[in-house]
């Protein structure tokens, strides 16, 4: 799966490059604009639905967190495969779609509606987004079931002594994370049979012509995304949760206010979807309410922060690449989530929205935000998943043409967009241009970045040096393994856990562990 999700990544950084290439000067370069419109839909298909979603949960859910609370496994295994198989034919759906098999021969004919595919246009555009819609169908069942199955594990297999106030903080982003998918996924669910049905048979519900009201389906698509956006981040501040406290050898601050934030990030998450609908018509009074409940969202988010900062006060700083990582995206986090704020403010989200800064926002928020957790954790927990450590050096050197290469790619959007460049356009006025050329070397540094770093970590992988059982002093269950990587039932025994996840004491972990009995010896 792991394999599927990153080649699919590829993938769609790779038509990146190309819209990227596109638009390195103005007018036509290579591309004509119904080619950029599927180039943009499918970038954005593959990185929300086939790789962002799915991926911390999928990656690190299933393999860590049952590690973390002392279970063998997820609570329902064969529904894990099950789900694996709907996100394989899921990715088939969507790579059929790809295609239009007529008399003439093989036509290239993907969606070219976004990913948002927002009526009425999607309902008449002559190309494949039934097939795109039945893909994105089928990738959501398999999340709601994981969601499923993550609830009744969390509750059901936790360790003895284990309370929830004793979880690791992963564990905890992933639990409001479930809640997300089992509740929220079911309305994207229906609203895509709904554009299904309304194209085959023209029942009239979103198709103005028919009496529909295409703004219905922004409502519906929304309620599911917004809480998607938090779906996607709360897995990944989990992984930041654990990696500070590590890296800084101290007791992470605020235990229970992160845990408590995760769950209301969750919640809040509900209700705010109409500020996706600020230009799209809705009452004074809306409008009004939604951007002012927007506005809440910032105050977990906000102690989150506080917290990680205040455990690092004082703390004994371990720069090593996972942290690195970590202390990047506090940076550029908060560029994402600040610049969110400044556009749910109804006066200037009517000039920005569908420019460039909304694109450059969301951007930070999921590249410099979850996508740079995963590549966190994927650091972090390396050596407990293959035994083996990747050179330390190339991987600070991938991180900082990273961090270089996402400031040079987007922060340029927030002047372009601020000026007015529309998004979704494939051709620009000549002022623009500078900021796109910036843009276009931004996107050459994180691309040679990212190679940088897979190649690190497959050699890591092959010929890495022994890891040992604990590398990074980590105090939580996960590294408490007689083995590593773990064996195939993970913990020998059923642990016993009266203990707290992060305890350090002077810069070294409190709890001594034994393997045979599973239970801490100090
Ligand atoms: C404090 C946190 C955040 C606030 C206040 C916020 C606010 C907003 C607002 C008001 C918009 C509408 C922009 C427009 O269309 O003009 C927006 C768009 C968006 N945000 Fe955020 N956001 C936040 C965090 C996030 C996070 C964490 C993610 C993802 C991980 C995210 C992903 C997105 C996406 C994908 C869009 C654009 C969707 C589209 O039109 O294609 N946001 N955000
Ligand atoms: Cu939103």
């Amino acid at each position: 799966m792991r394999l599927f999700m990153f080649t699919f990544f590829l993938v769609a950084v790779s038509t990146a490059m190309l819209m990227r290439l596109e638009l390195f000067a103005p007018g036509a370069q290579f591309m004509d604009g119904d080619t950029f419109n599927q180039a943009f839909t499918l970038h954005g298909v593959i990185m929300i639905f086939l790789f962002i979603i799915p991926g911390i949960p999928a990656i690190f859910g299933n393999i860590v967190m049952p590690l973390m609370i002392g279970a063998k496994d997820v609570s329902f295994p064969r529904l894990n495969w099950f789900t694996f198989w709907l996100y394989i034919v899921g990715c088939i759906i969507a790579l059929t779609s790809l295609f239009n098999f007529t008399g003439e021969g093989l036509d290239f004919n993907f969606a070219d509606t976004g990913w948002t595919f927002y009526a009425p246009y999607s309902l008449n555009t002559g190309t494949n987004v039934i097939t795109t819609l039945v893909a994105a169908f089928v990738l959501g069942m398999a999340s709601i079931l994981t969601g499923l199955n993550f609830l009744v594990t969390i509750h059901r297999l936790r360790a003895p002594g284990m309370d929830f106030f004793k979880m690791p903080l992963f564990v905890w982003g992933i639990y409001a994370t479930a809640w997300i998918q089992l509740l929220a996924t079911p309305v994207v669910g229906i609203t895509l049979v709904l554009a299904i049905l309304e194209k085959y048979f023209g029942i009239g519900i979103f198709d103005p012509a028919k009496g529909g009201d295409p703004v219905l389906f922004q409502h519906l698509f929304w309620i599911y995304s917004h809480p998607a956006v938090y779906l996607m981040i709360l897995p990944a501040f989990g992984i930041m949760s654990e990696i500070i406290p590590v890296f800084s050898r101290r007791e992470i601050f605020g235990y229970r206010t992160i845990a408590l934030s995760s769950a209301s990030i969750a919640g809040i998450g509900y209700i705010v979807w109409g500020h996706h609908l600020f230009t799209s018509g809705m009452s004074d009074i809306a409008k009004t309410i939604f951007s002012f409940l927007t506005f809440f969202v910032a105050i977990p988010t906000g102690i989150k922060f506080y917290d990680w900062i205040a455990t690092m006060y004082k703390g004994k700083i371990i720069l090593k690449s996972p942290m690195l990582w970590a202390l990047g995206t506090i940076i550029t986090f908060a560029i994402g989530g600040l610049t969110g704020v400044t556009i749910a403010m109804i006066g200037a989200d009517i000039h920005l929205q569908d420019t460039y800064y909304s694109v450059a926002h969301f951007h930070y928020a999921i590249l410099g935000g979850v996508v740079f957790l995963l590549f966190a954790g994927l650091h972090y927990w390396f050596p407990l998943v293959t035994g083996k450590m990747y050179n330390e050096g190339t991987a600070k050197i991938a991180f900082y043409l990273n961090f270089i290469g996402i400031n040079l790619l987007w922060f340029p959007m927030f002047i372009a967009g601020y000026y007015g460049m529309p998004r979704r356009y494939f051709d620009y006025l000549p002022e623009f241009e500078i900021y796109h050329q910036i843009s276009g070397v931004g996107a050459v540094v994180i691309f040679v970045g990212l190679t940088v770093m897979f190649l690190n970590l497959i050699a890591g992988w092959r010929n890495g040096e022994e890891s040992g059982l604990n590398p990074w002093h980590a105090t939580t269950l996960e590294w408490h393994c007689p083995t590593s990587p773990p064996p195939l039932e993970n913990h020998s025994k059923v642990p016993y856990v009266d203990f707290k996840p992060y305890e350090y004491h002077h810069g070294e972990p409190v709890v001594k562990f034994d393997y045979e009995t599973m239970k801490r010896i100090d």
